[in-house]
């Protein structure tokens, strides 16, 4: 049987070339081994401060780059996620089985509160992974193809389902997490042992980015004294990204690009063969997002999208209130 396969990017700020590797540039692939669901999580945006025009700016470009990555949403479903109030009515239920010690153990709640104050947090980053339970296990997920940093989330959600499954006999399918072979975490340009980051935008390719400035910062890039292209993220972390980056584009393994530039021994010269790649495959891809932009076609995809979400969703959510013992509408 084919396999469910559920992916979301937050509309948090601008995206960028780890975003692209991490889902969008998956999407052709996945989209012919299963039925697909990609939204966009606008919810969980809200959990750091942002400016409601740019949640706004920042959904559209999503559900763009999503259609202009190769979604196609005659056959994929693609929504907002506060469109589907499903997310939130489950959420509602599903809060009450995790517990407090399991969501402070979540490594992206330290990391991201850590440098705040405690008054200054919100309640809403701390139970993010249970809403992202919510969004994976509505759809019957099978597999959800997710960047490194994520994978955790998915290992606690399995965590609830099995909980809620047990108490309550079947009712959620235990989802996987996908990670790419590689390109699993591209790291910033800035500072190669950080993440390419939206909310840490220093060192990031945009996907906006008009090419000649993606092209001055891989060119500007951290790397080494050294002169060696070799892959060895303790010692040469910003080479190592750069070739990251280089083998997810050409769909080659990180060995097979290391092998490529072994007779490279000027930085200079790798970096503008990894220059000339991004420009290459991002290009394209902007092209298309203009003309899906001008065209307004998302607008079409999103209402589509969203009534198939909703059937669905709405479906589990009513196996879920039976078991629980709400009395039926
Ligand atoms: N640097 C990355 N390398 C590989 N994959 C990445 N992803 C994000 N950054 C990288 C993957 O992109 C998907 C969508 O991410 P998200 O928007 O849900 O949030 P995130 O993982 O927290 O990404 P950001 O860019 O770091 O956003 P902020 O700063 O707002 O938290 C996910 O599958 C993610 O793994």
């Amino acid at each position: 049987m084919a396999k469910n396969y559920l992916t979301g990017i937050k509309p948090t700020g601008k995206l960028h070339l780890g975003n692209y590797i991490g889902v969008l540039k998956n999407i052709k692939k996945i989209q012919e081994e299963g039925n697909c669901i990609f939204f966009i999580a606008d919810l969980h945006a809200l959990t750091l401060p942002i400016e409601p025009e740019t949640l706004k700016q920042n959904s559209i470009d999503i559900a763009c780059f999503y259609l202009a990555a190769g979604l196609d949403y005659n056959k994929s479903i693609l929504f907002l996620q506060s469109q589907v109030s499903e997310h939130a009515e489950l959420n509602a239920i599903l809060q009450n089985y995790l517990y407090m010690g399991e969501l402070s153990r979540m490594t992206q709640f330290k990391d991201k509160t850590a440098k705040t104050n405690n008054n200054s947090i919100g309640v809403g980053i701390f139970t993010y992974p249970i809403l992202m339970a919510c969004d994976i296990l509505l759809y019957n997920c099978n597999v959800v193809p997710v960047g490194e940093d994520q994978v955790q989330h998915v290992e606690l959600t399995r965590t609830l389902a099995t909980r809620f499954n047990n108490r309550y006999g079947e009712t959620f399918v235990i989802p996987t997490a996908q990670v790419n072979k590689v390109g699993k975490r591209i790291m910033s340009l800035s500072d190669p042992t950080k993440k390419m980051s939206k909310s840490d935008p220093k060192g990031d390719i945009f996907l906006k980015d008009d090419l000649k400035t993606i092209r001055k910062k891989i060119m500007s890039a951290v790397t080494d004294l050294g002169d060696e292209v070799i892959y060895d993220p303790i010692n040469k972390p910003g080479i190592s990204n750069l070739l990251t980056i280089y083998a997810s584009l050409k769909d080659i393994s990180v060995e097979e690009a290391c092998n490529h530039f072994k007779d490279c021994h000027r930085y200079g010269d790798f970096k503008k063969e990894v220059a000339d790649v991004v420009c290459e495959e991002i290009g394209k891809l902007q092209e298309r997002y203009n003309f899906i932009l001008e065209n307004k076609e998302y607008l079409k995809a999103l209402e589509i999208g969203k009534n198939k979400a909703k059937l669905l969703a709405n479906k589990t959510l009513k196996r879920v209130k039976k078991k629980v013992g709400f009395i039926d509408e």
